[in-house]
């Protein structure tokens, strides 16, 4: 991880109501490489450790049980800059402060339901990705 990945997840929200491929559109106009890609039903227990940085924050036990609520779509993006250009392309964490034509801003449903996943940082991108996507089964 060199600056050029980031790890993205589409959300149960967006995998329920069918926005899987307007938000992959939107990946790939914005010039990003699928790396690698799955769909997963996370369990407990790796929702729980995935958002363990947020243990203990008042929504901590509604996140992990909207992340288990169905299917994901995980994966590794190339760009340059990927972090940040992917944070870009989805907007701000509520909707309501999104950016017009960002992820969220169309295909978000509320602050927690906000349809997409993005790394914050280059370190967190490795982890996200390596905790998805053991060395093994990528690149
Ligand atoms: P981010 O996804 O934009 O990085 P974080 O602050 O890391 O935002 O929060 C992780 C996820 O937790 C958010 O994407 C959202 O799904 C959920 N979340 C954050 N804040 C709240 C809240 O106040 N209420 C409910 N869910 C929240
Ligand atoms: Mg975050």
């Amino acid at each position: 991880m060199n600056g050029n990945f980031t790890f993205a997840i589409i959300k149960p929200n967006a995998v329920r109501t069918g926005k899987s491929g307007p938000i992959l559109s939107m990946i790939n106009e914005g010039g990003f490489e699928i790396e690698a890609l799955k769909m997963v039903q996370m369990t407990t227990e790796q929702a729980e450790s995935f958002y363990e940085v947020h243990r203990g924050k008042p929504f901590y036990i509604e996140l992990v049980e909207f992340m288990t609520s169905g299917p994901v779509i995980v994966m590794v993006l190339r760009h340059a800059h990927a972090v940040e250009e992917f944070r870009k392309l989805i907007g701000a964490t509520d909707p309501s402060k999104a950016e017009p034509g960002t992820i969220r801003k169309l295909f978000a449903v509320s602050v927690k339901m906000n349809a997409v996943h993005g790394s914050d940082s280059d370190e967190n991108a490795a982890r996200e990705s390596n905790f998805f996507f053991p060395a093994t089964e990528r690149f």
